[in-house]
């Protein structure tokens, strides 16, 4: 029998697995050993999306899986390599965005006896803290099992970031090809629905029913869902306000009538009954407690974890499941009439939200030169109207702050930012990962210091083509740029850099601008063009704030700087 067609190996066997499971993209930057197995990938019809640093393969492949549900894979080399998409892996868990980052590793009895080898590292050992999961498969025959293992860690539940180990040896092991095709797992039911137990049902809608105050404050994990039309119905159903966490602008268009976001403080203040859906009480939620909340406020949260709740406010109501059954259930048993958020706290609201919204008007009715914050992101807005198909990508901390404000959303995630970390570095690879899963524009508004954690990658989007356009409010450093710069001091950057520059030599489109109408021009007609493109936006370096709206976080120096003294 002719050789070629009787037997397999380790590389063809990790293709065919993902294929077979529908898993069509992978995120990576090639070398020893997983070289061949990009190159097959691609041969057998896969996407290849090569960049130039593992953290950004690795955002690219968390955003795919946060779009897709699907876990998004990122393929890396051994030790340096696995560790720098380690931090997209780490990052995706944090987030609970479905990832498999793959790498391969060095000899086990060599790394095992720290004998030295080529990139040597214990990397099973050293991710399990960070993820989800981590796996390591040590025999071909595995490579079927240990994929399957890896897809089912990632996406059910809720999701993360799974590590999945695959030695040098297990890649180019020879098997009887039967054996192999045998040893493949087509799996059946990756997220299996989480169906909510029925008392937490009646319960939720009982306490929702006895609210005067009621708000819903709807979470990335909302979004992840996919169950917009329902979550829709039920807040049009019962009339209660909602708040958008950041990335789940858009799950309701910003502009409808019960959004509470130009009332957010007022509406968190004064609830009586809230009810969390996907949206954890972290920090962005200041934890439930102090002078955002009341002491008295009565919580219903839907969440896939069980040990979310309680976690850090006791929850009257859990509604433990995954959100698109439970948001089903709680609309089934809906009984009409049951829930209507009273006329009263609805006017207190509008009243609220009529301040805020005249004194944001203002502001952006402002047109100061150089330009500001607020200013600059009004002309992009202005150019972004009408074009709720783009998605947003948005880093930094002055530039993340007014954006999430000042841009409003119109669809479902189509705003991808620095997330549960409030991390720096995902720009890039986020705007790569959603063009290649949607075919559609992204436009990428970052901070000048933002944009340098993954700048480089903006050869990647030249190389491949893709309608990302980059606005880079430059205000000449790490949240404003007035700093004396002999030294160099700890926030500033060199100032008038000229960001623009940087995508010509890639063939991308460059522009550079000093006021708002030029900004909007400059962004309609990178838009039209569809193609890379870098607008350098020159913001007044005195215009951020420390630590964007976050300043609060920072711990206070109580002597003042200088050498320390003894
Ligand atoms: P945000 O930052 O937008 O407030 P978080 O990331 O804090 O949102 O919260 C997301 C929550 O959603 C997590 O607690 C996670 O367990 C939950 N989650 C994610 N996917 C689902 C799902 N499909 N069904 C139910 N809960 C989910
Ligand atoms: N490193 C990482 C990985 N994440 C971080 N969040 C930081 C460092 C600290 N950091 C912030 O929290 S925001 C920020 C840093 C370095 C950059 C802010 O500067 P910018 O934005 O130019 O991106 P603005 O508009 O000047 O505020
Ligand atoms: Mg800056």
């Amino acid at each position: 029998m002719d050789e070629r067609v009787s037997v397999t190996d380790g590389f063809h066997l990790v293709v065919d697995a993902l294929k077979l499971n529908g898993i069509d993209t992978i995120f990576g930057v090639a070398g020893i050993p997983i070289t061949d197995l990009a190159r097959l990938a691609q041969a057998e019809g896969m996407n290849y999306v090569g960049f130039r640093h593992e953290q950004s393969a690795g955002n690219a492949a968390a955003i795919s899986g946060y779009l897709t549900q699907k876990p998004g894979i990122c393929l890396t080399v051994s030790a340096p390599g696995f560790l720098n998409g380690m931090v997209a892996l780490a990052n995706a868990t944090t987030n609970c965005f479905p990832m498999i980052l793959i790498s391969g590793s060095s000899d086990r009895a060599i790394v095992d006896l720290e004998q030295g080898d080529y990139e040597e590292l214990d990397q099973m050992n050293a991710a399990k803290p960070y993820a989800k999961a981590a796996f390591r498969i040590n025999k071909a025959e595995d490579i079927g099992i240990g994929i399957a293992r890896a897809i089912h860690a990632a996406v059910s539940g809720r999701p993360g970031g799974v590590y999945l180990d695959i030695t040098a040896v297990t890649l180019s092991e020879v098997i009887d090809a039967e054996i192999g095709r045998k040893s493949l797992v087509k799996i059946v039911d990756p997220a299996p629905k989480q169906i909510p137990a029925p008392e937490n049902i009646s319960r939720a809608l009982a306490l929702l029913a006895s609210a005067k105050r009621p708000l819903i404050i709807l979470g990335k994990g909302a979004a992840y869902a996919q169950a917009d039309k329902d979550i829709r119905s039920f807040i049009e159903t019962t009339g209660i306000p909602f708040l958008p966490m950041s990335m789940a602008k858009g799950l309701l268009p910003d502009n409808h009538p019960q959004s509470a976001a130009t009332a957010r403080s007022f509406a968190i203040g004064q609830a009586d009954v809230v009810m969390l859906i996907g949206a954890r009480l972290n920090w962005l939620l200041s934890h439930g407690k102090g002078p955002l909340w009341s002491d008295t406020t009565q919580f219903v949260q839907l969440d896939v974890s069980p040990t979310e709740i309680d976690s850090n406010r006791p929850i009257a109501a859990p509604v433990v499941g995954d959100i698109k059954s439970s948001i089903a259930a709680l609309l089934t048993a809906l009984k009409p009439g049951q829930i209507k958020a009273g006329a009263e706290w609805l006017a207190a609201l509008a009243e609220h939200e009529k301040k805020n919204i005249d004194s944001m008007t203002k502001r952006l009715a402002a047109d100061p030169h150089p330009m500001n914050f607020s200013s600059a992101l009004r002309a992009v807005r202005d150019a972004l109207a009408g074009r709720p198909d783009i998605y947003i990508v948005n880093e930094g901390a002055n530039t993340l702050d007014f954006a999430r404000n000042i841009i409003d959303m119109y669809e479902p995630r189509k705003r991808l930012d620095s997330g549960t970390w409030g991390v720096m570095g995902i720009g890039m690879g986020y705007a790569i990962g959603a063009a290649v899963v949607s075919g559609k524009p992204v436009v990428a508004i970052e901070g000048d210091s933002a944009f340098g954690f993954s700048g480089m990658e903006i050869e990647t989007i030249c190389r491949y083509h893709l309608p990302v356009v980059i606005v880079i409010l430059n205000n000449g450093g790490i949240y404003h740029g007035d700093a004396p710069d002999a030294p160099p001091s700890p926030t500033g950057f060199i100032p008038h850099a000229r960001y623009d520059k940087l995508i010509e030599a890639f063939g991308g489109a460059a522009y550079h601008v000093e006021d708002t109408s030029s900004l909007t021009k400059a962004l309609t007609g990178a838009l039209a063009a569809g193609r890379p493109a870098i607008i350098d936006c020159v913001i007044d370096p005195k215009a951020g704030t420390e630590s964007g709206h976050i300043q609060n976080l920072n711990p206070k120096t109580s002597v003042a700087a200088g050498p320390a003294r003894t």
